[in-house]
């Protein structure tokens, strides 16, 4: 049995999800390729990452997350730190030649992500944006009958992200508030997402008409502690400004001539982690709701005229991504697994020497539409988005 040893960067919410994915990865998936060893945390205090490594498993910490892009014991660099970190910390851990998978947005900013691609490029190691979403077996379900063909060809493309956890004007200014930090805010935190699931199961977007809204345009400062998501108990008396949107509508353009929109909120109450695409093609019709990530909801032309309805496909082991999880569909699938998934997938390209996608060509391509979306929002015009191309790196018109 082979191990690799990874170094984490970021002990929060994700700093979480990825150390309950590197324990559990072997369990699902097994035998393992390469078995991830939890060698070294880094947190922004020695307290803090003493605390992590701790708690997720961790043979080491640091507060330095140099010494570990810079460790020779560590293969792998794990990016789960706020978005201002991600450039600096993996175009030093490529130059350092490690194998790195940072967190959604890749960047801030399009420039950014844009040298984060460009360090890639000429190197073998492996690099991946951690769009996990895609990875939720209906999800992965919904592509397969796109490939195949099951709906004909996309027409339409429609898809909402829509929370509430800052929904309360009171609730503290989160980093995800603040531009210098987080790059932009709903656009890029939780927009992002859709848009990956649209270049997923799409196709490249070429062109877009937004607009964005900051309803919610100060908010108390965060009074101590981690980044509490919303909770009022954080809170102090002294108020700040929100320098980034909370609402984000677009229509789009595909490269393959579907249309679509997508919608992005942080104020709506009711909706915690509402995430859904219904898609409608020549010869049927998808749906999806992350709250019931175990269903997909399908419909086809061909059931005939006295059947035709949406019907439920509840995913399982005889379903992409769901082999190795649980052995009857509808057990439930969470937020979890599809953080083992993608570690996996990240592993197995490592041992194979291939890629995996999303990679950082695909988190800069999703920089490019969030640029796009803020430039159109800004102007009230289509904008349209250049497309990489992978073979010269440099931008082109999408046709
Ligand atoms: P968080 O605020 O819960 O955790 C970030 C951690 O990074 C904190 O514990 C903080 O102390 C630490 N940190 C800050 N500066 C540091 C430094 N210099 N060195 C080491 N650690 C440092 O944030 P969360 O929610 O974990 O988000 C992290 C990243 O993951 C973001 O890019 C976010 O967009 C992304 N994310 C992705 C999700 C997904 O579904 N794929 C879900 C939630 C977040
Ligand atoms: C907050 O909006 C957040 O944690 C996002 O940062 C994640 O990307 C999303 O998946 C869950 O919500």
């Amino acid at each position: 049995m082979k191990t690799i040893n990874v170094g984490l960067i970021g002990g929060g919410f994700m700093g979480k999800a990825h150390s309950l994915a590197y324990s559990a990865v072997p369990m699902f998936f097994w035998p393992a390729d390469l078995v991830p060893v939890k060698k070294v945390i880094a947190e922004a205090t020695d307290a803090l990452a003493a605390d992590a490594a701790a708690r997720f498993g961790f043979e080491r910490s640091t507060s330095d997350w140099r010494t570990i892009v810079n460790d020779p014991d560590v293969d792998v660099i794990d990016i789960a730190t706020p978005n201002n970190l991600h450039a600096e910390i993996a175009i030093a851990a490529l130059e350092a030649g490690k194998h790195v998978i940072c967190e959604k947005p890749l960047a801030r900013t399009v420039e950014e992500a844009g040298a984060m691609y460009e360090a890639t490029r000429g190197l073998d190691q492996v690099h991946m944006v951690a769009f996990n979403y895609r990875r939720t077996p209906a999800v992965a379900l919904a592509k397969r009958y796109i490939d195949e063909g099951a709906i004909g060809d996309v027409l339409n493309f429609r898809a909402t992200y829509l929370q509430d956890w800052s929904a309360d004007p009171a609730a503290p200014l989160s980093w995800r508030f603040q531009k210098k930090v987080a790059g932009s805010g709903a656009v890029g935190d939780i927009g992002s997402h859709i848009v990956d699931l649209a270049r997923y199961l799409v196709g490249e977007i070429s062109s877009v008409n937004s607009l964005t809204s900051t309803f919610i345009n100060q908010r108390p400062v965060q009074a101590a502690g981690a980044d509490s998501l919303g909770n009022a108990k954080g809170a102090s008396s002294e108020l700040v400004p929100v320098d980034v949107d909370d609402e984000v509508m677009t229509l789009v353009k595909f490269a393959g001539g579907a249309v679509g929109s997508l919608e992005a909120t942080r104020n709506a109450w009711g909706r915690n982690n509402f995430i859904t695409f219904e898609i409608h093609g020549t010869e049927g019709s998808i749906y999806f709701n992350y709250e019931n990530r175990d269903e997909l909801q399908v419909c086809f032309k061909s059931d005939g005229a006295d059947r035709r309805g949406f019907r439920t496909v509840y995913t399982g082991p005889n379903h992409p991504n769901g082999e190795s999880l649980w052995p009857i569909p509808a057990l439930g699938i969470g937020y979890g697994e599809t953080k083992i998934i993608e570690a996996h997938d990240f592993f197995t390209a490592i041992a194979g020497g291939e890629p995996v996608r999303p990679d950082f060509g695909d988190g800069y391509q999703t920089a490019l539409i969030d640029e796009a979306i803020l430039t159109s929002a800004d102007s009230g015009l289509w904008t349209s988005v250049p497309l990489l191309n992978r073979e010269t790196g440099k931008l082109e018109p999408t046709s």
